[in-house]
């Protein structure tokens, strides 16, 4: 069948909108009509090469869908289900999906995009095979992709609030709740208030945080950040971020710092600005080559911990319902994090708009 699709062919080119051939799901596979797919930054840095594919990859890993067809094998999806689409395999049977640790499945598969098989499901006009970002590829029409890549989630949820929680939400929420597990009256600091920041600052809400002090250059990334739950913002561009967050915690720095830039220079100024035995958790991507140094006997005679927190350490089939279910509780804001709307030719206009910081987060719709 055919599939409206954007593909990266070159780096830092315009990502490409075409018709795509997309084969029929093989064994355990699922062929799923796409709802909508949010723009992360992840996306954007596949188009830079900072998140590198090794060849041509069509984009999108934030989405939900409803199931068209399954293919051989598949038990536990019909058609006409709803699912949020997870980034991550669940293999169910590698070391790390023993140990629980769900969000580190050794099937991931970046710098490439095969199907479970091995093989592709999608070919341009040319014949040329094409991979879908992180197996799944949302920002096309149509996807086939694994069953262990599916989160069923009520029918009554809309698919463009459903999707955010496919990446964005999770990724942030996930990092306080589940990676750093903030205890309550804790204060904290994050770095970088886009898609991505705004949702580890409600996850500090969620977490009883006492002071959540959100950074950012950007005056109208730091007004949002106080709609999603800032306690105080400190804007990095006016004045030097970690004496700023020393002055909110008289002298002594939070508890835990949140990067969610993905910059060596703010890694290093989350480390900074932790007190000692505090934690600075790094959750934005950077670029796959990027280096972090810090001071290293600083790092032992202050005992701070510098972990990473990939995908908010969560079990999609565990934490994507929950999320949804405080979004209906009216605990979690998924609606005031859709900025705007864009259809799939948009695509190259919501990248810039991402980049000039106009987005908390753009929304791809499909019909
Ligand atoms: C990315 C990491 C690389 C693959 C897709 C998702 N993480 C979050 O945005
Ligand atoms: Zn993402």
């Amino acid at each position: 069948m055919k599939t409206r699709a954007a593909v990266v062919y070159e780096h830092n080119e315009p990502v490409v909108v075409e018709e795509l051939e997309l084969e029929e799901p093989k064994s355990n596979e699922v062929l799923i009509r796409t709802g909508a797919s949010g723009v992360c930054h992840s996306d954007l840095s596949v188009v830079t090469g900072a998140i590198y594919y090794n060849d041509a990859v069509a984009l999108g890993h934030e989405g939900a869908g409803t199931i068209e067809r399954v293919g051989d094998g598949v038990t536990d999806f019909c058609p006409g289900d709803r699912v949020i689409l997870s980034f991550v395999t669940y293999c169910g049977t590698c070391r790390m999906c023993l140990m629980d640790k769900v969000c580190l499945c050794e099937s991931y598969d970046v710098p490439r995009g095969f199907q479970l098989d091995g093989t592709y499901r999608l070919y341009n006009k040319s014949g040329k095979p094409i991979y879908q970002m992180a197996r799944i590829a949302t920002m096309s029409e149509y996807m086939v992709v694994p069953e262990q890549n599916l989160v069923k989630i009520a029918p009554h949820y809309p698919l463009e609030k459903a999707a955010l929680v496919g990446c964005g939400v999770t990724t942030g929420v996930g990092a306080v709740l589940n990676t750093a597990r903030v205890e309550p009256g804790s204060t904290v600091a994050v770095i970088g208030a886009g898609g991505v920041g705004l949702n580890v600052i409600q996850g500090a809400v969620l977490a009883r945080a006492e002071r959540i002090i959100a950074v950012d250059i950007a005056a109208k990334k730091l007004d949002l950040a106080k709609r999603f739950g800032a306690t105080d913002v400190v804007n990095a561009g006016a004045s030097d971020p970690i004496e700023a967050v020393r002055e909110v915690t008289a002298g002594l720095g939070v508890d835990y710092a949140f990067e969610v830039i993905g910059n060596p220079k703010t890694i290093v100024q989350a480390y900074r600005m932790v007190r000692a035995a505090g934690t600075a958790v790094i959750v934005g991507m950077a670029h796959h080559e990027a280096e972090v140094s810090l001071p290293a006997q600083h790092l032992v005679s202050t005992e701070r911990q510098l972990i990473g927190s990939f995908y908010g350490s969560c079990r999609p089939r565990v934490d994507m319902p929950k999320l949804l279910s405080l979004y209906e509780e009216g605990k979690l804001k998924l609606d005031e994090l859709i900025t705007r709307h864009y259809r799939l030719e948009q695509i190259n206009e919501a990248f810039a708009d991402m980049e000039a910081g106009e987005n908390a987060r753009g929304v791809i719709v499909f019909d």
